[in-house]
């Protein structure tokens, strides 16, 4: 599939952690809801993580202090809630589990949000988005019970951008032939990468909306930015994204396989070189920061059959030493099990996934 005709969506649920807030106490629904990290450090100390669109109408929004929040809200019946991560990342696992189902290609993008490439299923036709965004917010409205919003466009960046326009519950459906009249009249601030100090540098080159991003000179961008940045954002500005929309996660796997010197059934000569696998592996984790929750060895006998024996944790892991226990208490039941001498052995590690974006963004606000 040529990546100049794609049909691609960006889903990012609605208020989310107040939705979800609402979701288990639907009395609260009709007034502001806000959700807080609270710091601990005096009753109020901490900022908002968000709020219903209700608490927004007074000001109250993502990243501002609890204490003003609460002077916002003065006099108004409001609820205050600490965040509650782990119920919300249930609510967020059983809707990507339904959204998956609509795409051709699925990627999850934090806690609330997921690209799908959907070209397949609407025939590579933005006219028949509309009625598939529907079946999808029919299905997480009836199976889980909240709204979500959607951009549609010829790729990432578009889809991105356009999942803003609508909120909550909408839907903004950006065909390749409107791309430069949607993006144009928009603030250079909204790309990706163009925080505040570029968009202040490039407001004194009287770059202020993304249209005259894309009308100002490449060549001239490059000296300015670099190669690699000045080069993005004259594309970007130009609606030209061609980063593929790819499984991440729980599909993927790390996984190492080495010959033994010799044929051996004897644990400790086949620990010995799981040991050097699995610290291989862990190197791997940790440059790609990924935790897993399942490992998994592999045995290659003498006749050249091979097994496999998984064990999933209960939490993930990100550690060499868990992989390791594992890896042992499985080589052993499997010792118990077979005859053969083995060959080749294997470790694997699966169910990868990041650290939450939202909780680093949390992290890096308040250790700033
Ligand atoms: N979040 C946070 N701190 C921030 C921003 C976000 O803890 N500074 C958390 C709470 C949000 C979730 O991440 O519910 C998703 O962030 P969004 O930016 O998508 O905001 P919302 O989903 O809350 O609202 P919207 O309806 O605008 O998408
Ligand atoms: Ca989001
Ligand atoms: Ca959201």
């Amino acid at each position: 599939m040529p990546t100049q005709n794609r049909v691609v969506m960006l889903v990012d649920l609605d208020y989310f952690f107040a939705q979800c807030e609402e979701l288990r106490n639907p009395t609260i629904k009709d007034k502001p809801v806000v959700v807080g990290m609270y710091s601990g450090r005096t009753e109020d100390s901490g900022a908002v993580s968000t709020s219903n669109y209700i608490a927004r109408k007074y000001g109250v929004k993502s990243g501002i202090p609890l204490f003003l929040a609460k002077k916002r809200l003065e006099g108004v019946d409001a609820v205050f809630l600490p965040v509650d991560y782990d119920y919300y990342q249930q609510i967020s696992d059983k809707i990507m589990q339904i959204l998956r189902g609509y795409a051709d290609v699925f990627e999850q993008v934090g806690i609330d949000e997921a690209y799908l490439d959907v070209t397949q299923k609407v025939h590579g036709n933005f006219e028949e988005t509309p009625d598939l965004v529907q079946q999808m917010k029919t299905a997480v409205k009836n199976q889980v019970g909240t709204t979500f919003s959607v951009g549609v466009g010829p790729n990432k960046l578009i889809a991105k951008i356009a999942s803003d326009k609508n909120k909550p519950d909408g839907i903004t459906v950006v065909r390749p032939k409107d791309v430069e009249a949607f993006l144009s009249p928009l603030p250079v601030d909204r790309l990706l990468g163009v925080g505040r100090k570029t968009s202040a540098k490039m407001e004194e080159l009287c770059i202020k909306t993304i249209g005259d991003l894309a009308a100002y000179d490449v060549q001239r961008l490059v000296e300015l930015f670099g190669k690699t940045i000045g080069v993005y954002f004259h594309n970007a500005a130009n609606g030209i994204d061609n980063d593929p929309v790819q499984e991440a996660g729980e599909a993927e796997s790390i996984s190492r396989i080495a010959t033994l010197k010799e044929n051996t059934r004897d644990l400790a000569v086949i620990l010995q070189k799981t040991d050097q696998l699995t610290d291989e592996i862990h190197k791997e984790l940790t440059q790609k920061n990924l935790s897993y929750k399942q490992v998994s060895i592999i045995a290659i006998m003498t006749d050249l059959t091979s097994r496999s024996r998984s064990q999933t944790l209960e939490q993930p892991a990100k550690d060499a030493e868990t992989i390791r226990k594992y890896v042992r208490e499985l080589f052993e039941k499997y010792l118990g099990e077979s005859e053969l001498e083995i060959r080749r052995v294997g470790v694997k590690v699966a169910q990868l996934s990041k650290e939450e974006k939202q909780q680093r963004q949390l992290t890096s606000f308040f250790t700033s």
